[in-house]
């Protein structure tokens, strides 16, 4: 099989004494030390070792082989906790039709929408849809992502969501990044079940999800819970078989109309409800109670100029943590920087900064269920964190179209930039 996939050529390993580091509030809440005092960071074998005051480092380590930040804003890589990046295909016409007037519910009952997609992805190969989401994986990574969800979505039948799956496991593996897969059998209803919702809810839960899961193809299983899309009770039998596999569940909730979702979610203790700009005051409750993150997608309530907002006062009373996420995907959010949603979450939603910034790595982790691995930088997790070329964190969310990146340590390698 031709393999699209780039040459293997090994990165450099990040082992050794990372010093001249400023960290970024909330980086690691472990180390204990004052703001603006120099910071150094310990990678052994790929993970960290020791994360603290440089004045404070233990002499075992001042031996290590130097890498020097320059003085670098460091924080943890980042995680895009919600995105659609394998499809065949585009759809910039739709731009054209919404530009003229149209809305997405509309342009989606004239047969475009997640089905155009659908009928693309089912066309492309697997090396196909490979080579198409590569660049744009890459356009993500120089942000420094580090981790990242991939929902299927566009093949809805097992060969075609089989096909999207594989490609996002091998997206992973190519460019040693983490991928979580996220099985979205229920996006959209297929045409060749029109009519016949519970037939296809049927095939979801009894074939597709179980032979996907038993192939190692699925980390979660979500649902678009919606009216264009399918109903509380089509959700609740998906997540019935998530939950007989043992596999978490999320969900598309909420984002064009109140119909319960999140409450429904919370209930089979979702790791992450997302969209959620009609959120009630019932679901906000319900989140809480689970621990379940609210997703906030800014690049779509842009892009189909929404004008509900999520209830981010309510959600931050609440204490439910809010994550920041591309949602990158053809039709409502082609966007291929998370540091543009972080912009976006602050200047449209409203958030503070550090919200923004925990959203994009701590929360964001915790919305895939990887709190254990990633989001903060502390001993014992893998080495991922990001140097910017930036003195104050609110840069990050301050610059948009700006990539401040200067060195980006994924999975114990230098992935981006070689500080020296
Ligand atoms: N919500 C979204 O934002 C995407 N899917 C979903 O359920 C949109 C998918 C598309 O329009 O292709
Ligand atoms: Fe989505």
């Amino acid at each position: 099989m031709m393999q699209t996939m780039k040459p293997a050529i090994p990165l450099p390993s990040a082992d050794g004494l990372w010093t001249g580091l400023c960290l970024a509030p909330g980086a690691a809440p472990g180390a204990a030390l004052e703001a603006d005092a120099e910071a150094a960071i310990v990678v052994a074998q790929g993970a960290i070792r020791w994360v603290g005051a440089r004045s404070a480092l233990p002499a075992e380590f001042a031996g290590l082989a130097p890498h020097d930040g320059g003085g670098a804003l460091v924080t943890p890589g980042l995680v895009d906790c919600h995105t659609h990046l394998v499809y065949g295909g585009q759809r910039a016409n739709e731009f054209a039709m919404r530009l003229a007037g149209a809305t997405y519910e509309e342009v989606a009952k004239a047969g475009g929408g997640i089905v155009s997609s659908v009928r693309a992805t089912r066309e492309a190969d697997e090396d196909t849809l490979f080579a198409q989401a590569a660049p744009r994986l890459e356009q993500l990574l120089a942000d420094g992502v580090c981790a990242i969800e991939i929902k299927s979505g566009y093949g809805l039948s097992l060969e075609h969501e089989r096909k999207q799956l594989r490609v996002a496991r091998r997206l992973g593996e190519a460019y040693g990044v983490t991928v979580r897969a996220t099985f979205l059998g229920a996006h959209a209803l297929p045409p060749e079940y029109a009519g016949r919702s519970g037939d296809y809810i049927d095939l979801v839960c009894r074939e597709m999800l179980p032979a996907l899961a038993a192939e190692g193809l699925v980390d979660a299983v979500d649902v678009f819970c919606e009216r264009i899309a399918f109903s509380l009770e089509e959700t609740e039998r998906v997540f019935q078989a998530a939950r007989s596999l043992g596999l978490p569940v999320k969900l598309h909730a909420e984002q064009l109309s109140d119909m319960g979702g999140a409450a429904l979610a919370a209930r089979y203790g979702a790791l992450s409800c997302d969209h959620v700009e009609h959120l009630s005051a019932a679901g906000i409750e319900a989140m809480r109670q689970a621990g379940t993150v609210a997703v906030l997608l800014p690049g779509a309530y842009y892009t189909l100029r929404d004008t509900q907002l999520p209830p981010i006062e309510a959600l931050r009373a609440a204490g439910v943590p809010m994550a920041v996420s591309t949602d990158h995907n053809p039709g409502t959010s082609p966007a291929l920087s998370l540091l543009l949603m972080v912009n976006m979450a602050c200047t449209l939603f409203r958030l503070t900064v550090p919200e923004a910034l925990a959203g994009v790595t701590v929360h964001a982790a915790r919305a895939l269920g990887l709190q254990e691995t990633h989001g903060v930088i502390a001993p014992g997790m893998p080495a991922n964190f990001v140097l910017w070329n930036v003195r104050d964190a609110a840069e990050l969310a301050y610059w948009f179209g700006q990539q401040p990146v200067c060195a980006v340590v994924r999975q114990g390698r230098i992935a981006v930039g070689a500080a020296a």
